[in-house]
């Protein structure tokens, strides 16, 4: 049976339980990968055999969220996912774990329960804001780099705390990070500012690319893997790409296509002034965030683009309410 619980509940089966394997989230982000490491640094500061299962590859840029934890061998007893928000999320990792996960950690507004303990809170703009109530709810020492994994999903998860989606509880946290010694500064730089010879070369691709429709209010971008081929990226060089398109003056919608393999389109949305991005991707068979969310489309480039440009402008010509 999956039931929603509170965070005393967590941290009461954390307690009583060892040997935890820690899920991120397919294409991992600075939010599951710094809630991971944060909870394994919490679990082990409490004598516990904790590792992280990255669901993929570790970038350069989050390297550092590892410092100093070196894998532990050990029989997992307890597996714990967090800023997963279905099963789909676990990607290559769902057939073995989808089942067996003993705790699930998240902040998404449409989790569809499948641990067996389900900790959910919509209104953390980052689930490390989760992971540091819980920390204190276990009464664990959060150290420096314990704060600066939490930090880096506050910051990475809010663009630098920019988003709508910062509530009061999110700088607070943010200023409780501070205090413990975090390196804000330097992690709200390689965050958001510092960029890879390939990033530079990938955004002028991209740039490149972008047509506006609707009155300027929706824009495109999209990135082929001939593109990301061509300027040597990887996947830490995409990070947040999808923000690029919403930065334009009177852009309600901003779309990022991302050619997956052929003729499969990951599909970005960014939304300002109250645009309902998760309602359109859900329309779609996706889902996320109001102002961030995403779907996948199939087909040709120019037929994905048509109709993710033509769901929108219906949806702003229809849905939509200034
Ligand atoms: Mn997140």
């Amino acid at each position: 049976m999956t039931m929603t619980t509170n965070l005393s509940d967590i941290a009461e089966v954390l307690k009583s339980r060892d040997n935890f394997e820690i899920l991120t989230h397919k294409y991992p982000d600075g939010d599951t990968l710094g809630s991971a490491y944060a909870l394994c640094r919490i679990l082990r500061s409490m004598g516990k055999n904790a590792n992280v299962i990255v669901n993929g590859t570790l970038s350069r840029k989050m390297a550092f969220l590892k410092d100093g934890l070196n894998d532990l061998d050990f029989d997992v007893q307890t597996v714990v996912s967090v800023d997963v928000a279905a099963p789909a999320q676990l990607g290559d990792l769902r057939e073995k774990y989808e089942n067996i996960v003993d705790v699930s950690i998240d902040h998404h507004d449409m989790n569809t329960p499948f641990a067996a303990l389900t900790y959910e809170d919509p209104s953390a703009a980052s689930n490390c804001e989760n992971i540091f109530k819980l920390a204190k709810v276990m009464d664990a020492n959060i150290d420096k780099l314990t704060a600066d994994c939490i930090y880096t999903g506050l910051c990475t998860d809010t663009g630098c705390m920019k988003y709508s989606s910062v509530t009061a509880d999110t700088l607070r946290t943010a200023a409780e990070l501070v205090d413990l010694g975090c390196d804000n500064a330097r992690i709200n730089r390689e965050m958001c500012d510092t960029k890879s010879v390939a990033r530079i070369k990938m955004e002028q691709q991209i740039l490149n690319s972008l047509t506006l429709h609707c009155d300027n209010k929706i824009a495109v971008v999209h990135t082929t893997m001939q593109m990301e081929k061509d300027c040597g990226a990887d996947d830490g060089d995409l990070d947040g790409l999808a923000n690029i398109s919403r930065q334009i003056e009177g852009v309600y919608i901003g779309i990022t296509v991302k050619e997956k393999s052929e003729k499969n389109f990951r599909i970005s949305l960014r939304t300002n002034h109250g645009v309902n991005a998760a309602e359109i991707c859900a329309s779609l068979g996706g889902g996320g965030h109001i102002a961030a969310a995403g779907c996948t489309l199939y087909g040709t480039l120019e037929e994905v683009k048509n109709k993710i440009v033509e769901v929108c402008e219906k949806y702003l010509n229809t849905e939509y309410v200034a």
